[in-house]
């Protein structure tokens, strides 16, 4: 009989719903999988022990729909629900559903969820626990004469906010008065098109700073630790598209100050579970809390390259009611992880969504290499839900072998089928910065201008030509017209016979 529970059911899909049900089935704890039609042969239902299906392909209709979930976890009588990230994993509505169900929640209280998901509450709870936040307000804005006041004292640039939002949803960047006005009425309206709630604040601008995350474990005895850092400041348009850790812009004084905030902000609102309190570490070094993500992040499969923890394990035992079975002390971090977020997404055509069906590929493999995806031969990519298709991973034994790993398996890793941004990462790792370490959120906008500007057709032809040639001479066989995939970044073949520079600061 498990230690933990019987059964669980997986409200998720893709890679993050295979992620869970393996760490379960290595738990002896059966899981349940619900999908949607458009998931009718996804890898994770086959993996499952059970599967319930939901509903149409619309989120709405099946992954975000409460009572349909609820319905299935009651069918199959489990005793808990794992709600991976996105969708409903940090909804304080569905949180209070299963545990209303007699159905434990894995992750932290709706109380919780509530007070970090409004940013107002959440940087005002973080200021009355004496977390460093970024100067700003401390309430809402609600007249222009007080944004005025408030923007003139903080000294431009500040940014507007959206208090219901997160990852960036509503952020305005305001370089003078002149435009703060338009910028607080934009601000705004996005915030209630996206979240359907208008609040909005504001901060102090910090020019060039990193993005950086400390993960937070709790358990329901009061034990709380931290599994270090990730560094997440390669970012395009606020989605997260390379992590690493030990993060390459913090000595281990610095690291120790900000993993020991973080525990005390955990402390302060009584977190229980996994969580991940993000921060922003500016040219100075000082750190300002973000924002807390009460939820399993994307990125957690680094952490657990450098700590040996299964995170979601931990989770899973959490929510049963057991303590963390180890000490802080018991915690190191070895060696460097770096991980890349594979998106069916044409970096050939400004980053948009590339569904369609996998006609084949080849996995890289061998030493210390991660991948977690739901890839399978025939393998349909909807266009329904997020494009992320899998995470590769590396680890190395310090930062040069884990970005040399990193070059050689995005080399051997080929997709066709789809179009992905494996040619974007191909590119990142030959970039001085990104090698040296020197980078901050500004890396792809001051690296890239693919993500701005389509390439006009004739260089894209020459790219597409040059490829096949490639592939021809290597006797690489191409699917039906040019080979997709290229093993060195053909913009840099290209930029050199064609005299194109590819500067610093992008193809020019
Ligand atoms: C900031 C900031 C600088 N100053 N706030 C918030 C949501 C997150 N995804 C990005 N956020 C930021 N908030 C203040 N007061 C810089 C970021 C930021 C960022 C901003 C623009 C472009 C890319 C960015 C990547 C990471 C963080």
């Amino acid at each position: 009989m498990p230690k933990f529970f019987k059964k669980v059911l997986v409200a998720n899909r893709g890679e993050i719903a295979i992620r869970i049900i393996r760490a379960l089935h290595e738990m002896e704890i059966e899981a349940v999988a619900v999908y949607s039609e458009a998931d009718r042969i996804s890898s994770h239902i086959s993996l499952a022990d059970e599967a319930y299906l939901l509903g149409g392909p619309i989120a709405s209709d099946s992954y975000l729909n409460i009572p349909k979930i609820i319905d299935a976890a009651k069918k199959a009588h489990v005793d808990a629900i794992h709600p991976g990230y996105g969708f409903l994993s940090e909804n304080d509505e569905f949180s209070d559903a299963c545990e209303k169900a007699g159905i434990t929640f894995i992750g932290p209280t709706a109380h919780v969820m509530r007070m970090m998901g409004d940013k107002v509450q959440a940087r005002e709870t973080m200021i009355k626990a004496g977390i460093p936040v970024v100067p700003g307000t401390a309430e809402p804005i609600t007249s222009l004469l007080q944004a005025k006041k408030i923007s003139q004292k903080l000294g431009y640039p500040i940014v507007v906010k959206a208090s219901a939002g997160g990852g960036g949803k509503g952020m305005r960047i305001v370089h003078s008065e002149k435009d703060l006005k338009k910028s607080l009425e934009a601000a705004a309206r996005e915030a209630k098109s996206a979240f359907g709630d208008d609040t909005i604040y504001i901060e102090k601008y910090l020019e060039s700073p990193h993005h950086i995350e400390i993960q937070i474990i709790a358990d329901k005895q009061g034990n709380v630790i931290h599994l270090f850092e990730r560094e997440c400041s390669i970012q395009r348009r606020h989605q997260k598209v390379i992590e690493e850790t030990p993060s390459p812009y913090i000595d281990q004084k610095l690291r120790d100050k900000m993993c020991k905030i973080a525990i005390q902000a955990a402390k302060a609102i009584k977190y229980t579970n996994a969580g991940t309190f993000e921060f922003l570490v500016d040219k100075k070094k000082n750190f300002y809390f973000l924002e807390t993500n009460t939820r399993l992040q994307v990125e957690h499969p680094i952490t657990e390259m450098v700590t040996g923890v299964d995170i979601v394990k931990l989770q899973i035992r959490i929510a049963a009611g057991h303590p963390i079975p180890f000490k802080q002390k018991d915690i190191v971090q070895t060696g460097h992880a770096i991980e890349c977020r594979i998106y069916a997404e044409d970096p050939l055509n400004n980053f948009l969504p590339s569904p369609g069906k996998i006609l084949s590929y080849r996995i890289p493999q061998g030493p210390f290499v991660r991948l977690d995806s739901y890839l399978y031969l025939g393998c349909e990519i909807p266009i329904y839900y997020d494009p992320l298709i899998g995470k590769l991973c590396v680890w190395g034994i310090n930062r040069k072998e884990a970005v040399q790993r990193l070059s050689r398996v995005l080399k051997e890793f080929v997709i066709k089928g789809i179009r992905t941004n494996l040619i974007f990462h191909r590119q990142v790792v030959l970039v001085p910065h990104f090698i040296h370490g020197k980078y901050d959120t500004h890396f792809i906008d001051h690296e890239f201008k693919l993500s701005q500007t389509k390439p006009h057709q004739p260089l894209k032809n020459m790219v597409l030509a040059v490829a096949a040639i490639d592939a021809y001479k290597k006797g690489r066989e191409t699917v039906g017209t040019v080979k997709r995939e290229y093993h060195i970044s053909p913009w840099l073949r290209v930029a050199r016979t064609e005299g194109l520079r590819h500067s610093n600061r992008g193809f020019i």
